[in-house]
């Protein structure tokens, strides 16, 4: 039965992790996952979720299944956080909410919902992007096409470009865009053309999925949801794959969310019905622990506070290493890299080259993306001169 089956590529990210742990050197740099690093090189544990767990460990009664659907609970403060406590999208029953496993999980099941329901049949996906997008749209059954993204020659978005792509949809596809702090390229669209996103896509009767995975990473818990609210402000229907794995830091935990709004809450309930059915035949229902903690924190007071304290020292942490990395690039005398301060979240496109990249990970144990995505996150003030210098080493050559 298995005598045919070929060996799969690694993953492009994650087997690059692989090769890093086997590197003996002890000065090695990891600049490719997309996971938040402290200053010391290490991905905590915030103290809210600690705290959280403890309040767990001691009031668990029973390990019995969850709802479907996850606790309504947590259903209803994803809606607070991606829509704002004011919106009518909170408690109005047009939106309905199912944890799922990860941003990942609510991706695919989005993707299985939109195939099982026949909602469309062609996804356009941003390119570049997550590689896992395109898999997922494919796996799920429906076909993609790509629109353009990043302008390599001003180090920006691609706005026209994509908007004339996107002008070949057709009626009913639907269009998928990074909420904030696109993965790989650090750009984001700016207020004004959000608002030029929104009127094109209700316009052109689109259907928007926002994969909305580093909320509070670019500027804020609220700032970040700016251009999924002028979305929602334009368009009756919409599709979110949030995610906790980096905002909260629950990577392995895997909690994220899948909500689908609708015109009015008649066609919300039946939504949710087939939602899950679409999350049964997938997981049946979902993982507890990290669900239970996210409800835990978002719901507490203290520890609301505690996690935004601790999410802005991430995000600033982040900010203060672009702008050390540019500094220490032009003293390197590898340039100008300003570009990099300009972007959002973990990733920046560095514009560093295959054959540069190769040299970086073979000579110096820098271990950049093949695309020249680096983590900004895995940057400190220990490594980031000998990082400036490898880097300008590599590109004088
Ligand atoms: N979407 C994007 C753009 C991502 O970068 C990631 C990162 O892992 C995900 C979704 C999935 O996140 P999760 O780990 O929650 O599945
Ligand atoms: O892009 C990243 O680095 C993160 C983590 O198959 C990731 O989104 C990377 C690859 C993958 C799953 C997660």
């Amino acid at each position: 039965f298995f005598d045919h089956i070929e060996a799969a590529p690694a993953d492009p990210i994650l087997g690059l992790t692989e090769t890093f742990k086997n590197d003996p050197n002890p000065k090695k740099i990891n600049l490719g996952v997309g996971v938040y690093k402290n200053e010391a090189g290490v991905t905590p544990i915030l103290d809210c979720v600690k705290q959280a767990e403890k309040l767990i460990f001691e009031t668990e009664t029973t390990k019995s299944y969850l709802p479907i659907t996850g606790l309504p609970e947590f259903g209803r403060l994803t809606r607070e956080l991606i829509f704002g406590a004011d919106s009518e999208l909170v408690d109005g029953g047009r939106a309905v909410t199912c944890h799922c496993p990860g941003g990942t999980g609510a991706l695919r099941i989005g993707a299985d919902f939109i195939k099982q329901q026949n909602v469309a049949a062609k996804m356009w996906i941003s390119d570049p992007t997550w590689a896992n997008h395109y898999q997922i749209a494919t796996a799920a059954g429906l076909k993609f096409e790509r629109y353009p993204y990043y302008d390599r020659a001003t180090h920006g978005l691609a706005f026209e470009r994509m908007l004339e792509t996107l002008n070949q949809a057709e009626e009913g596809d639907v269009v998928v865009l990074h909420a904030c702090c696109h993965n790989p390229t650090g750009i984001d669209p700016t207020v004004e053309q959000w608002e030029r996103i929104a009127d094109f896509i209700s316009e052109k009767k689109l259907l928007p999925f926002i994969d909305f995975a580093y909320q509070g990473f670019g500027h804020g818990i609220e700032e970040d949801a700016q251009g999924l609210r002028i979305i929602a402000s334009r368009c009756k229907e919409m599709i979110i794959a949030s995610s906790y794995s980096k905002n909260l830091g629950l990577y392995n935990e895997r909690v994220g969310a899948l909500t689908i709004v609708s015109a009015d809450k008649e066609t919300a309930a039946r939504v949710l019905s087939q939602m899950k059915i679409a999350v049964r035949t997938a997981i049946s229902n979902p993982p507890a622990h990290g669900e239970k903690v996210v409800t835990t924190v978002l719901s507490n007071n203290e520890l609301r506070a505690l996690w935004e304290s601790e999410l802005t020292a991430m995000r600033e942490r982040i900010r203060n290493m672009r702008v050390l990395l540019v500094e220490k690039l032009k003293e390197a005398g590898a340039g100008d890299f300003d570009f990099i301060t300009e972007q959002n979240g973990m990733f920046s496109f560095s514009g560093l080259n295959k054959d540069q990249v190769e040299i970086l990970r073979k000579e110096f144990s820098i271990y950049i993306v093949g695309s020249g995505r680096i983590c900004v996150a895995g940057i400190n003030a220990e490594n980031v001169d000998a990082l400036a210098k490898a880097i300008a080493d590599v590109i004088k050559r």
